[in-house]
């Protein structure tokens, strides 16, 4: 009997060992190293995946592009968590509405589809500040993505919230994670710092368990695969059509001499910034390259597979030569577009995932209805000089010199700094930031008169007139902190002082502005908030506020806002934050407005504020399609 429960027990073994866990039936997802794959419950597993964002598509849409990349033939979906989108404010974490991961999680369960999660806790994503959180950077000269104390100290305190929350959604405990990324491109930041990958792999594995599937991802290099790779984390590695496969490949072998070979980001599209030409990348290229990476047995994630838009201010930005912040839409020239409709290339796709597995059978779900609500005419509210009350009831800080949004606390969006000429100036004077430390751009009223604006790395200087004790405000706009590379503790604000011709600006008043805050609570619309009626109808220069409503008319349908001869500002509608226009520059010319956040029955409030110039027609455009490709001067 006992050598019957031995021998029992020994294959038992054996099989747990080589299988994995077929003889108890649990669940299992590991990689087999012996035959260069992963093993899901045993099997043998290639993922076929595409990246989404929970972040930049409304909660109600969430199930549509699920179900849309389920019916292409994936069989995974790849998902960042940002920091910053669920820790906005320091020990406060959001995980509802448009925040709540787990029903996203829960969705894409529902759908068939499993999860490759990646919490960073960096992830870049073209999303602000790669998604660490802004209230980082209270500590002066902190060294972000690095074993730097408060830095750790902040990661630890939030991963201790977020990998709980994950660990029961994990495959192997019955949820729908397969494997889990750690930090994001490590290889190409400057730090190299391995004990800071060594306490984030200890964390990992402590607060999710043993035997999760970790890995991480890095750049086509070997210096990048070199510094972002670590013992005990599967090496991947990312690059998109123009790579040659064989040789990328290579590289990973180099890391990973036996595994399977997985592109965790295989780049469908690209992104867009402000003043460059839309990016685009042919489909028939991508569906080719697809082929040829499942035809080697690899493990591909498409990068991305629905972008979704860049709502509010959580746009990001990259310094290579310059700073260049990231439009709204992240449209991506993605397989599904921003507004989750099916394109060619999503079927090019299709087409070559259907020569590697079984696809769901059924219609794919088409796009969802749009509709051209026509022309809206707005009216001025008022510049925001005159609406301090209203947009910042606590007043100014006082300030010998002006302090960064950081210093001020407030971290996105808009802040005014006011404070009154030295001198007569009867000529034209320069205003200059000597240390380019206008983040970002500057727009700069003489007693609510604009006279022109500065903006980081472009635009220098400007010249002011005006007499002694004139008031000067000068509103400073944060156009995304950078995303990418050694710049990413990107200060805000006025970080410098300001010269006046020979004379430094001092005595500040800085107002930080909560002009989402004023929108939520109905302003600038209902009637207890009402700003009094501009003495003038016609638009002025400079930051003005103006508000219309779109009448109801039965339909909640996508729509895209076109705000043709304005030039840049913001968008808000029912107290929706839509992002940032700024058709002047290009290349994205209209604003993706989701239906549901329409009402049929009530008035839809648009506010606007335009912070250079509208146009003397002030009228915007609902039209029922995109328009995502006419950058200034190149139309
Ligand atoms: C990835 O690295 C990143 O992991 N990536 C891009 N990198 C740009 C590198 C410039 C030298 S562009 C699109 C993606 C995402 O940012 C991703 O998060």
């Amino acid at each position: 009997m006992a050598a019957g429960v031995l021998l029992c027990v020994a294959v038992n073994l054996v099989c747990l060992s080589v299988c994995g866990n077929l003889v108890s039936g649990e669940r299992s997802f590991s990689i087999d190293y012996k035959n260069n794959r992963f093993l899901k419950d045993g099997k043998p597993f290639q993922f076929i995946s595409g990246s989404i964002h929970y972040s930049r598509v409304p909660q109600y849409y969430w199930k549509d592009r699920l179900m849309k990349m389920y019916m292409t033939g994936l069989n995974a979906v790849q998902v960042y968590v940002p920091w910053n989108f669920h820790e906005t404010v320091q020990g406060v974490h959001n995980f509802t509405g448009d925040r709540d991961l787990e029903h996203f999680l829960d969705l894409a369960n529902q759908t068939g589809l499993l999860v490759i999660l990646r919490p960073g806790p960096y992830i870049c994503a073209e999303w602000e500040m790669g998604g660490l959180p802004a209230w980082l950077l209270q500590k002066p000269n902190i060294v972000l993505r690095s074993a730097d104390a408060d830095y750790v100290q902040a990661v630890s305190n939030w991963l201790a919230v977020l990998l709980p929350k994950m660990k029961p959604w994990l495959y192997i405990n019955g949820g729908n994670i397969i494997t889990v990324q750690v930090e994001n491109e490590y290889g190409s930041y400057f730090a190299c710092d391995y004990n800071y990958m060594r306490h984030l792999r200890t964390l990992f594995r402590f607060l999710l368990g043993e035997d999760t599937v970790l890995f991480t991802t890095d750049g086509n290099t070997d210096k990048e695969m070199t510094c972002g790779s670590l013992e005990g984390l599967y090496a991947t590695i990312d690059f998109g059509t123009d790579n040659n496969l064989t040789e990328a490949f290579k590289r990973q072998r180099r890391f990973e001499p036996r595994g399977p070979l997985v592109n965790s980001e295989f780049y469908t599209g690209w992104l867009d910034h402000w003043g460059d030409p839309h990016a685009v990348v042919n489909a028939q290229k991508v569906s080719r390259v697809l082929a040829e990476m499942l035809t080697m047995g690899a493990n591909v994630n498409m990068y991305m597979f629905e972008g979704g838009t860049n709502f509010g201010y959580w746009n990001g930005a990259d310094h290579d030569t310059r700073f260049r912040s990231v439009v709204t839409s992240y449209d991506y020239d993605a397989p599904l577009s921003e507004a989750g409709d099916p394109t060619e290339k999503l079927l090019a796709i299709r087409d070559v995932i259907k020569q590697f597995r079984d696809i769901p059978s059924g219609p794919m779900p088409p796009a969802t209805p749009k509709f051209a609500y026509g022309f809206v005419t707005l009216k001025k509210v008022g510049n925001i000089s005159d609406l301090l009350k209203t947009l910042s009831p606590l007043g100014p800080v006082e300030s010998q010199y002006p302090l960064t949004f950081e210093e001020m606390k407030q971290y996105y969006g808009y802040v005014l700094y006011r404070t009154t000429l030295p001198r007569d100036l009867s000529e034209p004077t320069p205003l200059i930031s000597p240390l380019n430390g206008v983040h970002d751009r500057a727009y700069v009223s003489v007693n609510g008169v604009f006279q022109g604006l500065l903006e980081r790395d472009t635009v220098l200087v400007m010249n002011l007139t005006g007499q002694q004790g004139d008031t000067v405000d000068i509103l400073v706009e944060n156009m995304g902190r950078v995303n990418f590379g050694s710049k990413i503790n990107d200060y805000k604000g006025l970080l410098s002082d300001l010269i006046l011709g020979k004379d430094v600006l001092t005595n500040w008043k800085i107002y930080p502005l909560d002009i989402d805050g004023a929108i939520a609570g109905g302003w600038p619309h209902s009637n207890s908030q009402k700003s009094p009626p501009a003495p003038w109808k016609e638009p002025s220069l400079g930051p003005v506020f103006y508000r219309g409503t779109l009448q109801p008319n039965g339909l909640a349908w996508d729509t895209f806002l076109k705000l043709n001869e304005w030039t840049k500002g913001q968008v808000w509608i029912n107290g929706v934050n839509l992002g940032r226009y700024w058709p002047a520059r290009g290349p994205q010319q209209t604003l993706y407005v989701p239906g549901p956040l329409l009402s049929t029955t009530q008035p839809n409030n648009i506010t606007v504020l335009e912070l250079e110039g509208a146009p003397a027609h002030l009228r915007v455009l609902f039209m029922d399609r995109p328009q995502l490709n006419v950058t200034a001067g190149k139309s």
